[in-house]
C-alpha cells in the first residue's frame, strides 16, 4: 500500500504497511482500485455529456466513491469490493449508451484510445482478484514526473473533499450539474495530463469550482434547517438512556431525532455534529441534550464513558475498542468490519430502531465528563448580519485582527500549537473557526469584546464557507481590493482531504500568507511547494511566538 493523503501519514512521507489511521493494506489497495474505477466512469461520463447524455447514477457513484476513500470513513474491505463491482457495472452501462449515441450522432464508431481504467475486465470479483489488479494502479504505479504526480494527487485529494460537500448537499436534494461535470472532467484529465502547467491549472480550477460546492451545501443546510443562531450549547449530561451521533450528516440527525421523540431516549451530538445544536430546526427536539466529548481522536475514551450506542454518520471513525465496538453503528459511507451498519434510506427515513432499542436496553445515561455551556452558531448569516458592527469595532480599534484558525484536529502533540496560539493572541483579536480544529481552544474562556465572543465558531468544516463570505463582505465594506489587504490572518490546521480542499479554494481565491500545519502535506513535492510559496507565500507553522508576531504584521 501507499497512502499519503492525510497530515498524520507515516514520518510525513507515506503509509506503506498499515495506515497510522488504522487502514489496512487490503483496504488501501481496494481504495486505489475504486479511484481507478471512478476515473474509468469519468472517461465515459465526460464524453457522454458532450453528446447531451447525463447519467445521474454514474454522477452519484463518482461522488460517493470519492467520499468513501476520505480518511477515517470506511475501513471495511467487503464494502469496497461491493462498490467496485457496482461501479464497473455503471461504467459498462454508460460505455454502451455512449458508444450507441456516438454512432447514431456521427454515423461511425468511436475511435479514441480508451485507457485501461475505462475498459478493464476481471474474471471474477473475489477480493484476491481485485487486490491483484489494485496493486497495479496505486498512486506510485505509473512513471510520471514527480511534480505532475504531486499536482494530480493534490487535485484528486481536493476532489475527495469537494465530493463530501456535494454528497451532503445531494442528500438534502441539492445538486449542480456543473459540479458533477467538472469532477468527471478532472478525473478523466488525471489519467491523460502529463505536463505540470496543465495539471496546475486543473488544481486551481478545482478550487474555483469548489467554491460553488461550498455555496451549494451552505444553501442546502440553511434552507432545510434554517440559519444557525448564536447558541450556548450544553456539554454536560442528563440522566436517562442515550444515543451519541457523530460525523457531519445532518439528515441522519434529523431522522434520529424524529424517531427518538417521545421514546425517553436522549440524543447527544459528538465531534463535528456539535454545530447542529445551533440550527433552529433541531432546537424543537427536547431530547437533543447537547454535545458530549471532543474531537474525533478522543473517541476511544469518550465512546467508552458514553455507555450507550453511537452512530457514525461520516468521518472520523477510529479503530473501535472491543469493549464498546458492540455499541457502534455505522451508516452512509462509513464502515468497519463486523460493526453493525444502518442501511441507506429506502423511503423518507433511515431506520434507527435497532439503535433506539439498544439505548433502551442499556438504560443508563452517559458518565459526565464535562459540564457547562459553550457558544456556537456564528455561521454565515449571523456573522454577515453583524458585519457593520464588526467593521465599526475594527474602525474604532477595538478589534485589531481576525485569525481564521479553521480546519481539523489531530492526535499528535504538535496540535498543541493551536491551543498555545489561541491563548497568546492579544485580547483585541478574534478567532474565526470551523471544523473540529476548534476543540483545541473552544472550551477556553477567552472572553468577549463588547459582547462578541472572541471565538466565533461557524460550525463544521463544511461551514468554512462562512469565513470566505465574511472576508469578501469585509473587503467590500472597507473598499479593500482583496482579502489580503484586510486585518485577517489564516492559520489553518489540516488533517484530512476536506481541509486540503478548503486550502485549495482559498488559494484559488488568491488568499496569500496562509499558514498550514502542523506539517505540510506529503503529497506536495519540493518544486510544487516552491511554486506555492512564490505565488501565495504559503507557510508551514513555525514557533507560536514568531508566527504570532508575523501575523500581527500581516505577514
Ligand atoms: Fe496513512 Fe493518512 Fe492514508 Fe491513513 S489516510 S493510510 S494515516 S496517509
Ligand atoms: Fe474533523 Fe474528521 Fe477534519 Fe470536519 S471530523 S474537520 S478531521
Amino acid at each position: 500500500m501507499f497512502c499519503y493523503q492525510c497530515e498524520e501519514t507515516l514520518n510525513g512521507k507515506g503509509c506503506t504497511k498499515v495506515g497510522v489511521c488504522g487502514k489496512k493494506d487490503d483496504v488501501a489497495t481496494l481504495q486505489d482500485l475504486l479511484i481507478y474505477t471512478l476515473k474509468g466512469i469519468s472517461f465515459w461520463a465526460s464524453r457522454s455529456r458532450k453528446l447531451g447524455l447525463v447519467d445521474e447514477k454514474a454522477d452519484l457513484a463518482i461522488i460517493k466513491g470519492l467520499f468513501a476513500t476520505v480518511t477515517n470513513v470506511n475501513f471495511d474491505p467487503s464494502r469496497f469490493v461491493e462498490y467496485i463491482k457496482e461501479d464497473l457495472e455503471i461504467r459498462d452501462n454508460l460505455k454502451e449508451k455512449f458508444l450507441n449515441a456516438y454512432k447514431k450522432r456521427y454515423s461511425k464508431d468511436f475511435k479514441e484510445d480508451i485507457p485501461d481504467c475505462a475498459n478493464w475486465k476481471l474474471k471474477d470479483f473475489s477480493k484476491e482478484t481485485l487486490l491483484s489488479k489494485g496493486a497495479d494502479v496505486g498512486i506510485l504505479s505509473d512513471k510520471i514526473d514527480e511534480d505532475v504526480r504531486s499536482l494530480r494527487e493534490f487535485m484528486i485529494i481536493s476532489l475527495k473533499g469537494m465530493a463530501a460537500y456535494m454528497d451532503h448537499a445531494y442528500i438534502l436534494g441539492f445538486k449542480d450539474d456543473e459540479l458533477f461535470a467538472f469532477v468527471e472532467e478532472a478525473l478523466d484529465a488525471s489519467v491523460r495530463i502529463k505536463d505540470v502547467n496543465t495539471m496546475f491549472d486543473y488544481v486551481v480550477r478545482t478550487g474555483k469550482v469548489g467554491l460553488k460546492a461550498m455555496e451549494l451545501l451552505d444553501r442546502a443546510n440553511t434552507s432545510h434547517y434554517g440559519n444557525p443562531e448564536p447558541t450556548m450549547v450544553n456539554i454536560g449530561v442528563r440522566p436517562g438512556p442515550a444515543i451519541l451521533i457523530s460525523g457531519h450528516d445532518l439528515k441522519d440527525l434529523e431522522d434520529l431525532l424524529d424517531q427518538t421523540k417521545g421514546t425517553g431516549v436522549n440524543v447527544y451530538t459528538h465531534g463535528e455534529m456539535l454545530p447542529a445544536n445551533a440550527y433552529p430546526y433541531f432546537k424543537r427536539y427536547d431530547n437533543l441534550v447537547g454535545n458530549y466529548g471532543n474531537s474525533w481522536w478522543m473517541q476511544n475514551k469518550e465512546f467508552e464513558s458514553f455507555n450507550g450506542p453511537i452512530i457514525m454518520t461520516t468521518n472520523c471513525l477510529t479503530p473501535p475498542s472491543e469493549s464498546y465496538k458492540w455499541r457502534v453503528f455505522t451508516t452512509g459511507l462509513v464502515g468497519w468490519p463486523e460493526v453493525k451498519h444502518i442501511p441507506d434510506r429506502t423511503g423518507n427515513q433511515k431506520d434507527f430502531s435497532a439503535v433506539i432499542k439498544m439505548a433502551l436496553e442499556i438504560g443508563k445515561g452517559p458518565t459526565q465528563i464535562e459540564s457547562g455551556k459553550i457558544p456556537i452558531g456564528y455561521a454565515r448569516n449571523t456573522v454577515l448580519e453583524m458585519a457593520d458592527t464588526i467593521t465599526q469595532m475594527v474602525r474604532d480599534g477595538k478589534i485589531k485582527r481576525f485569525f481564521v484558525l479553521s480546519g481539523c484536529d489531530g492526535r499528535f502533540k504538535s496540535r498543541e500549537y493551536y491551543t498555545t496560539l489561541a491563548t497568546k493572541l492579544p485580547k483585541d483579536t478574534v478567532i474565526l473557526t470551523s471544523g473540529c480544529a476548534k476543540y483545541r481552544y473552544n472550551k477556553l474562556d477567552l472572553g468577549q469584546i463588547e459582547g462578541l465572543p472572541r471565538i466565533l465558531d461557524a460550525g463544521q468544516c463544511n461551514d468554512s464557507y462562512t469565513w470566505i463570505a465574511t472576508a469578501s463582505k469585509l473587503a467590500e465594506i472597507f473598499g479593500a481590493e482583496s482579502v489580503n489587504d484586510l486585518p485577517i490572518s489564516f492559520d489553518l490546521a489540516w488533517y484530512e482531504q476536506k481541509a486540503a480542499f478548503i486550502l485549495n479554494v482559498l488559494l484559488s481565491l488568491g488568499v496569500k500568507n496562509i499558514r498550514l500545519g502542523p506539517t505540510l502535506p506529503a503529497f506536495v513535492s519540493p518544486n510544487i511547494l516552491n511554486v506555492l510559496v512564490e505565488k501565495f507565500q504559503i507557510k508551514p507553522n513555525g514557533n507560536v511566538d514568531t508566527d504570532l508576531e508575523m501575523m500581527m504584521q500581516g505577514k
